[in-house]
């Protein structure tokens, strides 16, 4: 890694200061060319240091530089953040001078990619830092934060070493096979540890809903007969005119969305076309997306209308929802009711127009996701589908070992197991890592980070 890499790390755009940040072998030196004020290569580390920006004697800005040599900083190298002035003509300046000195423009994410090869960071942490830059409300930044401070990681460190302890129990017993109560008692031993295990991972899998619903909130389209009120249902949660209503068949025509936070989640509701036959080109495309937004969303909000009959299309969307987690909404309570529902069907009555039910659907959002349960304080749910992926890895070579123990499978095949289910902990710290995936990751984070 020789290359001394530069990016704007601060949005692009007006504001009081911009920052540049430059890391590598030569950051301090390229600087330091373009620097008026002390010299930089003397100056000691973690130290700001007041100047100018100069170009062919021209100042370009008045600017503060940190200045923080390797290896206690973000990416291990020496690294630079120079503090301008902010605003887009200057900093382009900045960074375009910086470019002609010799920096490359850095990859998004790869100051963090450099902190994690350099051995700084393990690939949780990697992850957390990008998730705490994401987090949109209070919990999200709770969970990403402990994340980066290595609560995640210390469990997978746990995990791993309570397997290599495993493994080497499994040792004794393949090297002292004449011992055979110590072989019994080492069984009995593994199969309890393996079981404790396995059912750790289980909670750790169960809960990383939880972790994703904390992380992105909860999806819910808002789904129904054109005119039943969709729309005027999106406004009134909201409390602000997002949709166009208009007693108009066929009024919305492609996807509307808004987030309201309840009980610290985010819920984002997705307003659809209402669903119906139609020969309109427009139309039937948000009609497709409706019926397509059904199983994609965490939760679906059907709306009928109470001052009408069922009818055979209502009939259809509640045959649709039936296996996917919903809410009925029985909206225009306010008129004359009219609507039969079977005695099966649970459902929230209300209306738009004085906002009543409304406050009865979101009490039943929240229960239906258990968000006043969500544990405050431990905050150590796995979050991504990588880190998920892997822990359901790790879980299905445990059960693959325990099921073998008890069908009296010889020990030492059992050890592969537990070996691979070693290998994927490894995997999920980024011990090992496939240089390809680890490129797809890092291509996801902010340029500049
Ligand atoms: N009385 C009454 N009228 C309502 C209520 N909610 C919506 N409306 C009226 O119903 C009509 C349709 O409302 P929208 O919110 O546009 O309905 P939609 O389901 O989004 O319709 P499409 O976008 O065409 O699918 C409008 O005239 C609204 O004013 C309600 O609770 N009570
Ligand atoms: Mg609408």
């Amino acid at each position: 890694m020789e290359d001394t890499i530069c990016a704007i790390s601060t949005p692009i755009g007006v504001g009081g200061i911009s920052i540049i940040r430059v890391s590598g072998n030569e950051s301090i030196e390229i600087v330091n060319s373009i620097f008026k004020g002390k010299d930089l290569e003397k100056s000691e580390s973690h130290t700001i240091n007041y100047g100018h920006i100069v170009e062919n004697g021209e100042i370009i800005d008045e600017v503060l530089v940190s200045i923080m040599r390797k290896p206690r900083t973000y990416t291990t190298e020496d690294v630079v953040e120079i503090n301008l002035h902010g605003g887009i003509a200057t900093t382009n300046k900045v960074l375009k001078i910086l470019l002609d000195k010799g920096c490359r423009l850095a990859e998004p994410g790869e100051f963090t990619k450099r902190a994690f090869l350099n051995g700084r960071i393990d690939l949780l942490k990697a992850e957390a830092v990008q998730d705490v830059i994401n987090s949109e409300n209070e919990f999200a930044r709770k969970l990403s934060v402990g994340q980066l401070s290595g609560k995640l990681s210390q469990i997978v460190r746990e995990l791993k070493n309570e397997l290599i302890g495993l493994e080497a129990n499994i040792e004794v017993n393949i090297d002292y096979p004449e011992y055979e109560d110590i072989e019994e008692m080492t069984i009995v031993k593994i199969r309890d540890k393996l079981a404790d295990l396995s059912s750790l991972l289980e909670n750790m899998i169960k809960e990383a809903n939880t972790g994703k619903i904390i992380k992105n909130g909860i999806d819910v389209a808002i789904i129904g007969r054109p005119n039943v009120g969709k729309s005027s249902l999106l406004n009134a949660l909201l409390e602000e005119e997002k949709a166009i209503v208009t007693d108009v068949e066929g009024t919305t025509r492609d996807i509307v969305e808004g987030k309201m936070i309840l009980n610290g989640i985010a819920i984002n509701f997705i307003d659809t076309a209402g669903i119906r036959e139609t020969l309109d080109v427009v139309e039937k495309i948000g009609v497709e997306k409706s019926i397509k937004k059904i199983l994609e969303v965490d939760l679906v909000i059907l709306v009928l209308n109470g001052n009408e009959e069922l009818t055979k299309e209502d009939e259809n969307l509640l045959e649709k929802v039936r296996d996917r987690r919903h809410i009925v909404f029985v909206n225009k309570n306010d008129l004359p009711k009219l609507i039969d529902l079977d005695s099966g069907i649970c459902a929230v009555y209300g209306n738009t127009k004085d906002l009543n039910g409304l406050d009865a659907l979101k009490r039943e959002i929240v229960d239906l996701f258990n968000v006043e349960n969500i544990d405050k304080k431990d905050f150590t749910y796995i979050s991504n589908a990588r880190e998920l992926s892997l822990i359901e890895k790790v879980k299905v070579s445990l059960d693959k070992a325990l099921s073998s123990l008890d069908d009296g499978v010889p020990v030492d095949l059992i050890a592969i197991d537990l070996r691979t289910a070693r290998e994927h902990l490894g995997e999920l710290l980024g011990e090992t890592f496939d240089e390809e995936l680890i490129d797809e990751l890092f291509k996801r984070f902010c340029l500049g980070k």
